[in-house]
């Protein structure tokens, strides 16, 4: 956990260097933050053994600003930067469109700290005079504020996931409880989360939640009490915790796991068989007649288990009645990954770090996909670079026995459809991504005739994030998806499930409605450095939140049989 709140300082100081104009060191700042990120040892550790100077892109200066950051929380460098640009930066990050940059111009011009300050400097039309803005920047900003507001009070999955995992793991550690799990919006997989909840099987409550509440994670205490306590976490998420005997813990899991609306349901069923349900069982009259497991409270009601991720009151209780739910995907199931990028575009490491990142998670092949020519800001290839590392590839595959490296490209559909590399290069190419990366504020129907357009071409097998949304950012782009769907069915093209914890897009709903035309499906974590390779369980919890079965995801196939499903 240190870990990342070094990282997440060291970043911060990028932040302001960079409103500073201090490119250099941003680029130092951020070399090291994400050294520290991807770190797989406690840095605490590797400090005390004095050998933080030999991770890469830490040097003598830096290491004293960690070090500094584990003895005190935090460093004066750090300090006097946020002392000097006043602003909330989290919360105008989280603003589309913001980055260090316009910050500082406006702060400096306008005095502009928070949300609230924005907005209102933006009503006032204040923005649009300043340089480089005008009135259509102004407008769009407008927009965004109110869309960052709305979202503001949920975190995202990809962010609080692994904090829960960490909070279970310390309990668990401390062995004074039986059982410790993750309930909640989490346990359901929904893309954005509003607390953590936690659910404790102990003799020994007390302990627990004295222990519970004194962790280094903690920032502030909000209840303490032996059945439940509530807690603010460091990065600000809210996170509960409760107590429950063996005997009932199937029932407080199912009722905490919710989602409310599967649980008002699951009440009336109960009621129509005689029967109460509540976080402490199934009754008839003072029998409880189910309780310890969540799958014998199923079955007594005549219910097939319902996986968590299903459970939003979505048809899953009438095809659990029916004996029809689908047997979803499972992470087991993933055998590549084919949306990767390396340094020879926007990622972040080479080729065999990326290798050796997909031999990790068991995979028995990936693609890199880089972004192509038209995407400047991505470094993009054109196709003599592109071709120049399809032969780097052959090269890396002839040494390679375990894993297969697929060659492919994540070329641009451009404002009328078209895209950025030859059909001649893209012919060459084992997997074809296209995406739209630009002119996302297009209209409806140039939007669809967009990506339309993209699937008739042969050479492209899947669609990225098909619908183009950031989490809390930016909305889905205004699009017909059902002839999108229709179209991707008829002309054989993947549609992406893509699992950076921004995106997760295909969205579950549209997977749902992806799979109902007849479409596939490929997971894929767009990954630009090996850590990233990780999310792909975000991906997974989408699909399956989608309904998707294993069937259904091509990327699940062997390598003969993926390459089988491709267009070409
Ligand atoms: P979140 O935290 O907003 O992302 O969503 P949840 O689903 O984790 O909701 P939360 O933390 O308020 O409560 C956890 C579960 O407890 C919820 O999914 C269902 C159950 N629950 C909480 N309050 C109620 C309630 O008033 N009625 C019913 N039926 N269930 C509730
Ligand atoms: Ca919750
Ligand atoms: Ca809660």
């Amino acid at each position: 956990m240190l870990n990342e709140k070094v990282a997440k300082i060291l970043n911060s100081i990028a932040d302001y260097l960079e409103m500073e104009d201090d490119f250099f060191r941003v680029k130092a700042y951020r070399q090291a933050a994400h050294s520290v990120e991807v770190l797989t040892t406690d840095i605490e550790t590797i400090h005390q053994e004095g050998e933080l100077i030999k991770l890469p892109g830490i040097g003598q200066h830096i290491a004293g600003k960690i070090e500094e950051i584990i003895e005190k929380g935090t460093a004066d460098f750090y300090e006097k930067l946020k002392e000097k640009y006043p602003v909330n930066f989290e919360e105008l990050r989280g603003v589309e469109g913001l980055g260090p940059k316009t910050i500082k111009l406006l702060y400096q011009e306008l005095g502009v700290k928070n949300l609230d300050d924005l907005e209102r400097e933006a009503k006032r039309h204040h923005i649009r005079r300043l340089k480089g803005m005008g009135d259509k920047k102004e407008k769009a900003l407008l927009e965004n504020i109110e869309f960052a507001r709305k979202f503001k009070k949920r975190s995202l999955l990809g962010e609080v996931l692994p904090l829960a995992r960490e909070v279970k793991k310390k309990i668990e550690k401390l062995s004074l409880a039986d059982r410790v799990e993750v309930a909640g919006s989490i346990r359901r997989y929904k893309e954005t989360v509003g607390d953590i909840d936690i659910l404790v099987i102990t003799s020994h409550p007390q302990e627990v939640m004295d222990y519970f509440v004194s962790l280094d994670l903690v920032g502030e205490i909000i209840v303490q009490g032996p059945a439940k306590s509530t807690v603010r976490l460091m990065g600000g998420v809210e996170c509960d915790i409760r107590v429950f005997d063996e005997e009932v813990f199937g029932a407080a899991l199912m009722y905490f796991t919710g989602s409310q609306e599967l649980n008002v349901e699951m009440r009336k069923i109960a009621i129509s068989r005689g029967m109460k349900l509540s976080e402490y069982g199934l009754f008839k009259k003072e029998d409880r007649l189910a309780g310890k497991t969540e799958r014998e409270i199923f079955q007594a009601l005549k219910m097939d288990y319902i996986p968590p991720e299903l459970r939003e009151n979505r048809g899953e209780v009438e095809a659990s009645r029916r004996g029809d739910l689908p047997s979803l995907i499972e992470l087991k199931d993933i055998r590549g990954d084919v949306h990767l990028h390396s340094k020879w575009s926007d990622g972040k490491t080479g080729l065999e770090e990326m290798v050796e990142g997909a031999r990790k998670q068991g995979y028995e092949y990936l693609a890199f996909t880089e972004h192509t020519g038209s995407l400047k800001i991505a470094n993009g290839l054109d196709e003599e670079k592109l071709m120049q590392q399809a032969r780097e590839i052959d090269h890396l595959n002839d040494e390679l026995d375990d894993i297969s490296i697929l060659k492919g490209a994540e070329v641009n559909i451009d404002l009328d459809g078209g895209l950025d590399i030859k059909d001649e290069v893209l012919q060459e190419m084992d997997v074809v991504i296209a995406a739209m990366h630009s002119g996302l504020n297009q209209g409806y129907f140039d939007l669809t005739r967009r990506i339309v357009n993209a699937m008739e071409n042969e050479n492209v097998d899947i669609i990225a994030h098909p619908t183009g949304r950031k989490l809390q950012k930016r909305k889905e782009s205004e699009v017909n998806l059902n002839q999108i769907f229709e179209v991707a069915q008829q002309t054989g093209t993947l549609l992406e499930v893509n699992s950076n914890p921004l995106r997760l897009d295909l969205r579950d709903m549209n997977v749902k409605r992806a799979l109902e035309h007849g479409c596939k499906l490929v997971i894929n974590t767009d990954a630009h450095s090996p850590d990233q390779l990780n999310n792909i369980h975000l991906g997974v919890g989408t699909a399956r939140r989608g309904w998707a079965q294993k069937k259904d995801v091509v990327n699940t196939l062997p390598l003969k049989g993926f390459l089988k499903a491709l267009k070409n």
